[in-house]
């Protein structure tokens, strides 16, 4: 199985390259921010849980979205192989979803962390904001507080992955398709 976690700031492209690699790779694509929003627009009590975290740019408890993740492993336990997006988030995270891949008998095969400067992560989400309507993307202050929750709490993830050498740092500048090419080298290179 092909494992990738495609990692990075918000805004460094993950949702934008998850596209790519899934119809390349056939790959079952995990977005715990896209689950969370589903949650939110569906109404449930997870959801409104999610929404008051999400909406300050704060990240959602670990218990909420590792629980997802499980769900999610268990119902595709016959895939090709997953492309985690936006999780794991935290070190508990990245603890669990070893774990659980460990049950599923298949481990992370590489960890892709997109690099992107502060000010081109601030353009891209307030343009995205303008159409998205999405609350997290509107405001500079909240834009903000996401990057610094990403430095403090996410950013340590690059030394666990770098402990078990599955790091790989990608530019994340440039364009789409750039960009994607830069991934796809890695990728071939697994195995
Ligand atoms: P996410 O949904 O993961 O959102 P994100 O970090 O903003 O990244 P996203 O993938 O959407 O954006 P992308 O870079 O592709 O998280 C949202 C919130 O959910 C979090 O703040 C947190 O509250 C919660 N959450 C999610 N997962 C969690 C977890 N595991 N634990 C706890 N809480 C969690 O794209 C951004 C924009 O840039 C797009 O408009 C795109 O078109 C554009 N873009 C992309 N590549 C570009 C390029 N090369 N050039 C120009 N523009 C580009």
């Amino acid at each position: 199985m092909l494992n990738i976690v495609l990692f990075g700031p918000p805004g460094a492209g993950k949702g934008t390259q998850a596209e790519f690699l899934i119809s390349s790779y056939e790959l079952i694509h995990l977005s715990t921010g896209d689950l969370l929003r589903s949650e939110i627009a569906a109404g449930s009590g997870l959801g409104m849980e999610a929404k008051a975290y999400m909406d300050k740019g704060e990240l959602v408890p670990d218990e909420v979205v590792i629980g997802m993740i499980e769900n999610k492993l268990e119902a595709n336990k016959n895939a090709k192989g997953f492309i985690f997006d936006g999780f794991p988030r935290t070190t508990d995270q990245a603890k669990a979803l070893d774990v659980l891949l460990n049950r599923l008998g298949t481990p992370i095969t590489a960890m892709l962390s997109l690099e992107v400067e502060k000010q081109e992560l601030i353009d891209r989400l307030l343009s995205r904001g303008k159409n998205s309507g999405r609350a997290d993307d509107q405001d500079k202050s909240i834009i903000e507080n996401r990057i610094s929750v990403y430095n403090e709490k996410t950013s340590p993830l690059i030394e666990y992955y770098k402990k078990q050498d599955k790091y790989y740092g990608i530019d994340g500048m440039g364009s789409i398709e750039d960009i994607a090419g830069r991934l796809k080298e890695i990728i071939e290179k697994q195995n």
